[in-house]
């Protein structure tokens, strides 16, 4: 028996960006509708495709983009260290009008798109699971922080279900030796999203976005009930990373720290 599509209409932001540019095109079959948002231009819809321009910050906007939706893949907002201006307006005050709006319209399923940056402060010899302490690497990770916490409270004062997903390096290959240890590849991504649609129950559980990489900081055993197999592996692209880059020192951030480089960012003045 073929499966039909696990959404009627499945809506993501911030689909201008890397990754809703990707997800625009490998969740196809994840619904019958997709519904594309971003402040950004977006390319012209196709026939099961509708583009509404919104501003997260814009909380009727919101509201009015998530209505009729039975998934929401939450991928817009500010994606690097910025001015806390802007991570404001977008991470904060977006996030919690997509949740105040989801709590209206029926409480769709939400993938949200945190980040490895919400923990980076940690040690790249640490093992973490999902108990770990935040480890915030710039306000960009505090608004990542904020939102699984918007997630955890929807959740536990409304049954609001949410895949939080601290997403590590989704590129189509590693750029870096870091990435070797934080790569996801685009096929594993959609295989976690895919998994979390289709979960007789998700509840709100953190999950670390890695591929099945040799090089690994985290564990995703809470997560097992998802059946999320991971299959790409970074170990790969190791040769060619070494044939055309240096390894970082073992005292560089881009050595020391889960987070990288990210970890010297400064704090940009408003
Ligand atoms: P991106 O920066 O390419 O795309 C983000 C999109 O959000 C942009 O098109 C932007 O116009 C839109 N956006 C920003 N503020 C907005 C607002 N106020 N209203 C509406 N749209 C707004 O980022 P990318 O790489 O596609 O990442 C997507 C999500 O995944 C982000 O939330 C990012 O923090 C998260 N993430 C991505 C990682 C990666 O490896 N690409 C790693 C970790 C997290
Ligand atoms: C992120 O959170 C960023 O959105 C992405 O651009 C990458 O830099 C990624 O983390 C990373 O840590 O590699």
């Amino acid at each position: 028996m073929t499966e039909g599509p696990l959404l009627n209409r499945l809506l993501i932001t911030g689909a201008a960006g890397q990754l809703g540019r990707m997800a625009r095109q490998k969740a196809r079959p994840l619904a019958r509708h997709i519904r594309l948002s971003d402040v950004a231009d977006l390319a012209p819809a196709d026939d099961h495709e509708e583009i509404v321009s919104c501003d997260l910050g814009d909380k009727e906007a919101v509201s009015a983009l998530v209505e009729g939706c039975d998934g929401i893949l939450h991928l817009g907002g500010i994606s690097v260290e910025d001015h806390f201006s802007k991570i404001l307006n977008s991470n904060i005050v977006g996030v919690f009008n997509l949740y105040e709006a989801a709590r209206h319209h029926g409480m769709p399923r939400i993938i949200f798109a945190s980040s490895n940056h919400a923990i980076g402060f940690h040690k790249q010899d640490v093992q973490l699971d999902a108990s770990a302490m935040m480890r915030p690497d710039g306000l960009y990770g505090v608004s990542k922080c904020y939102g699984e916490n918007m997630a955890s409270l929807y959740h536990d004062k409304f049954g609001q279900e949410t895949l939080i997903v601290r997403i590590g390096s989704c590129t189509p290959e590693p750029r870096d030796h870091r990435m070797l240890a934080t790569w996801l590849s685009e096929d594993d991504f959609i295989s976690l999203i895919t998994c979390a649609f289709r979960a007789p129950r998700l509840g709100c559980p953190v999950v670390y976005g890695a591929s099945n990489n040799d090089a690994c900081w985290w564990d995703n055993g809470a997560a097992k009930y998802l059946g999320w197999c991971p299959k790409d592996n970074s170990e790969e692209f190791r040769t060619k990373l070494d044939r055309e880059q240096q390894r970082p020192d073992p005292n560089d951030a881009r050595s020391l720290y889960q987070g990288g480089v990210f970890t010297e960012d400064p704090i940009y003045p408003d």
